[in-house]
């Protein structure tokens, strides 16, 4: 590990090459050319980009705690956040994989070949029934070994021509190595750090920093590595943007999803006029798919061919049976508002969102399949294999819960579960409302535990009477005198009887509530109050049609939902 310094006297004054940065710099651009070409690949194959797939892994892998951790830090920018850090942790691995490649080039493709396998693991864990899955993972392998060697040879190699190995040759070696030990001039710097590109082939022991000092090679060389390093970024980036592009440019299922959805048997009437207030700020009745929160243990989205989807009904039932899209589409279909919320949203937050619904009622699909006594949990199953246990008796006393395929008239947006989802009124989305939906089996609770219920959360999820002031917003600022309050209030299936709001804790006051379609979905609530300057609280309570009104205890969301009421402050000037 010496370091051997040429005296500068001896030095003809060209830039330190390559420098300490050379080793990141080689893995990096080496880790982009894996994942480029992972991406490529992955298009092709239709599998997740490794980083994807690692993504899964660790969410798979990690303790429950952690999960929780990071979804209560992050909230639904969990997902970014667990890419970003797979990407920042590659990237962290690629300088120290191409400093130590620059050193002894073994190690380097060592290297590579620990993340392949790393990278297999992290496919097997997730998608052991598709092979196929694995080759985004072996090409970026194979990428990332070619670009390491090109970058090697363009620092290190023989001049055109042989090709002895990566990294071979003794020209070039003195050039480096005696640029490694240069160091001042320039933005690179070779101090204490020495770049020795160890031939497969070529070295024969000579460790060349100390006798060469050959002024033009570090020069030469410094162009051809530029170059080089120029060629694979191009080639890993282009590689990347193919991969990315590719899908639509197949015409493959992407952006959104095409079907052609028959109207309804019975089609609902238009909501009644007054359903939605048109208040600035205030959540819309109708919350528009691209606003509609998503929640799930999807990393990426699953993308359903609708003609490939079909949907197994069994265990517990006297006549299991299959079901494709032709036929699903070809069952009477109704129509249904529903407000769907999850058993994670704090009070006060976002986690909740109303539309209308078209599908086909769950109800008919199990009688058609002949549901035995003692069947008391429908476990359905995600394409992805997501679980989810929802009460058989709740599905069958008559609500509107559906195999849902639309939302507001078009197709479920892959997001929401293309081509279809289940959808039951009056119950959390973790115990009902399965995305990408291929699997019930009729159960007991007894007998199998959901996704979430092994994670700690309860066996059975009923939506809890929640109410939010949306208006004006928390910690925002507003003329003093008149100022409108508003907000929104569910108690989905019981139905909201009234909304209460009080100010800088006075008198509860009534607020006035919009209209609404049933009892299924949220409620806008209105209300005026005037205020002087400065600041101001506001809080809201909701009383449902079972006469149970919001208390101020405050229950956190683990295990089946938070409890408290939401309290907003806001300036007056
Ligand atoms: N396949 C699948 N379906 C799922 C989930 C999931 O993780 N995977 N999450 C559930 C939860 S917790 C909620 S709150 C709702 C959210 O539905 P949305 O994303 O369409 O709003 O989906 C449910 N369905
Ligand atoms: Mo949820």
């Amino acid at each position: 590990m010496s370091t051997q310094r040429s005296p500068r006297s001896s030095e003809p004054p060209s830039p330190p090459f390559p420098g300490r940065w050379a080793g990141p710099v080689v893995g990096l651009l080496v880790v982009g050319a894996a994942l480029g070409t992972a991406q490529l690949a992955a298009a092709v194959v239709r599998a997740s980009s490794p980083v994807v797939a690692v993504g899964d892994a660790v969410v798979d892998l990690s303790p429950t705690w952690l999960v929780e951790t990071a979804i209560g830090l992050f909230g639904t920018a969990d997902k970014a956040v667990l890419l970003a850090g797979v990407v920042v942790l590659l990237a962290l691995s690629g300088c120290a994989l191409g400093t130590v490649a620059l050193r002894r080039p073994a190690a380097g493709y060592a290297g590579l070949a620990v993340f392949a396998a790393a990278g297999l693991a992290a496919t097997w864990v997730r998608r052991a029934d598709d092979p196929g899955a694995a080759l985004p993972v072996v090409c970026a392998a194979l990428a990332g070994a070619a670009a390491l060697a090109v970058l090697l040879r363009s620092l290190g190699g023989p001049t055109a021509g042989s090709s002895a190995g990566p990294g071979a040759g003794e020209v070039e070696d003195r050039g480096a190595d005696a640029a490694a030990g240069e160091s001042g001039a320039g933005g690179g710097d070779g101090t204490g750090e020495r770049a020795e590109p160890e031939g497969t082939g070529g070295r024969s022991g000579t460790d060349g920093a100390g006798e060469a000092a050959a002024g033009t090679a570090p020069t030469g060389t410094g162009r051809r590595f530029v170059l080089t390093a120029a060629g694979v970024l191009a080639a890993s980036g282009a590689a990347g943007a193919l991969g990315l592009r590719l899908p639509s440019l197949l015409g493959g299922p992407a952006g959104q999803p095409a079907l052609a959805l028959p109207a309804a048997a019975e089609p609902l009437p238009a909501l009644p006029a007054g359903t939605d207030l048109g208040i600035p700020g205030l959540a819309p009745f109708t919350t528009p798919a691209d606003d509609f929160y998503r929640i799930d243990t999807a990393l990426s989205v699953p993308r359903i061919d609708a003609s490939q989807w079909v949907l197994r009904i069994h265990g517990m039932v006297d006549r299991p049976f299959e079901i494709d899209m032709d036929e699903l589409l070809g069952l009477p279909l109704v129509e249904a508002d529903i407000t769907l919320s999850c058993v994670s949203n704090p009070v006060g937050g976002q986690l909740v969102g109303n539309t209308r619904w078209l599908g086909h009622p769950l109800a008919d699909l199990l009688r058609r399949a002949g549901v035995h006594a003692g069947a008391d949990q429908i476990l359905s199953t995600s394409q992805n294999g997501w679980t989810c246990g929802t009460p058989t008796e709740t599905v069958m006393d008559g609500r509107d819960a559906l195999l849902a395929v639309g939302m507001e008239g078009r197709p479920l947006p892959y997001e929401h579960g293309f081509p279809a989802r289940m959808i039951v009124p009056g119950l959390f989305g973790y115990v009902s409302a399965t995305k990408w939906v291929t699997d019930i089996k009729l159960t007991r609770f007894a007998d199998e535990d959901a996704y979430w219920v092994d994670r700690g959360w309860a066996e059975r999820g009923p939506v809890k009477t929640m109410s939010r002031v949306d208006v004006p917003g928390d910690f925002t600022r507003t003329a003093a005198g008149d100022v409108v309050l508003a907000g929104v209030a569910w108690s989905q299936h019981t139905g909201i009887e009234a909304v209460e709001v009080r100010v800088d804790d006075g008198e509860w006051r009534p607020a006035e509530l919009a209209r609404v379609p049933g009892p299924d979905t949220w409620v806008q609530w209105v209300a005026e109050t005037r205020v002087g300057p400065g600041m101001h609280a506001v809080e809201v309570r909701a009383t449902d049609a079972t006469g149970y009104t919001q208390s101020s205890e405050e229950v956190e969301t683990i295990p089946d939902g938070a409890e408290g009421r939401h309290r907003i402050r806001f300036t007056a000037e």
